[in-house]
């Protein structure tokens, strides 16, 4: 098994659900964290809970500019990261594409494709220079089974777990590892997100039905960085157990 402590991890949209959940478990594995994120106040609250040293840091992943400073200039002591969790991502909207905003569309490439690029073209040239780390991107089942109202989010997705692909084919030979773990529905703020703050609409996503946790999510995360130095867990696809498949969808005349 991998030992982590002592690691340095940087969580990316750490200040809510399943990158909060993993910097939670990072920690009590033993790893420094620095907690990227947009609101201040999130990520402050969760380094007073981790046992570990943190470093919050604001940043909004859509700016190169300011991810290539920001990086560039973390304080010595995490300097050196070990494990990048790639998980700020967004879902806006989910009406069928020809009548969704254009700016939807574009903040979710932004963030869930630029963003995840610009973080890791910041940070894995050290990883193969110290021939030691470990990417792990937050992916989804949207990337492999459509769905109505997917449309830009699932490609989006599908950009991560293709990319994590190529950056596991370009790693072959270091000790720098990658993994595209693909949940189902985790009940998070990623549906009121997806919604515009309407709680109603959100809520109504899981109700009835047993979503997974951002805690079941984190433990898989955890799971994947303390393997063996010689496993690379490529990807993980996870479900609720009440999530499954539908049919394909008929217009009959
Ligand atoms: P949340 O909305 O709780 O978390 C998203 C996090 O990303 C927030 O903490 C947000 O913080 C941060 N974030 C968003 N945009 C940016 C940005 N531009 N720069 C920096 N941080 C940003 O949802 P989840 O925890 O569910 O989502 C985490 C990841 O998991 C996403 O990539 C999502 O696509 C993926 N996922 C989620 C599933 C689900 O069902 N919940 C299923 C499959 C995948 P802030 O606003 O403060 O910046
Ligand atoms: C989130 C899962 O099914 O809502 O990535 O697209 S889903």
């Amino acid at each position: 098994m991998e030992n982590i402590q002592g690691w340095t991890a940087l969580v990316t949209g750490a200040g809510s659900g399943i990158g909060e959940a993993c910097a939670l478990a990072l920690s009590q594995a033993g790893a420094r964290l620095v907690l990227v994120g947009r609101r201040g106040e999130k990520l402050e609250a969760l380094a007073a809970k981790l046992q570990t040293p943190a470093h919050p840091l604001v940043l909004d992943v859509r700016s190169r500019k300011d991810v290539e400073s920001s990086l560039a200039s973390l304080p010595a002591e995490f300097a050196q990261v070990d494990i990048l969790v790639n998980n700020a991502g967004v879902a806006l909207g989910m009406d069928p594409a020809h009548q969704t905003s254009l700016d939807d569309w574009e903040a979710m490439v932004d963030t869930n494709c630029k963003g995840l690029l610009y973080v890791t073209h910041a940070l894995l040239p050290g990883m193969v220079q110290r021939n030691r780390g470990h990417i792990v991107n937050l992916g989804s089942v949207a990337a492999t089974y459509p769905y109505p109202g997917g449309n830009v989010y699932g490609a989006t997705k599908a950009f991560v777990h293709q990319l994590s692909q190529n950056l596991k084919a370009d790693l072959v030979g270091t000790r720098v590892r990658v993994t595209d773990v693909q949940p189902g529905m985790v009940e998070t703020d990623f549906s009121l997100v997806r919604f515009k703050g309407d709680e109603e609409r959100a809520r109504k996503v899981y109700q009835g039905m047993e979503a997974l946790t951002p805690e079941d999510i984190a433990d898989i995360v955890a799971w994947c960085v303390t393997r063996p130095a010689r496993v690379n867990i490529n990807v993980v696809e996870v479900m609720p157990a009440d999530q499954g498949f539908g049919s394909f969808n008929i217009k009959r005349r």
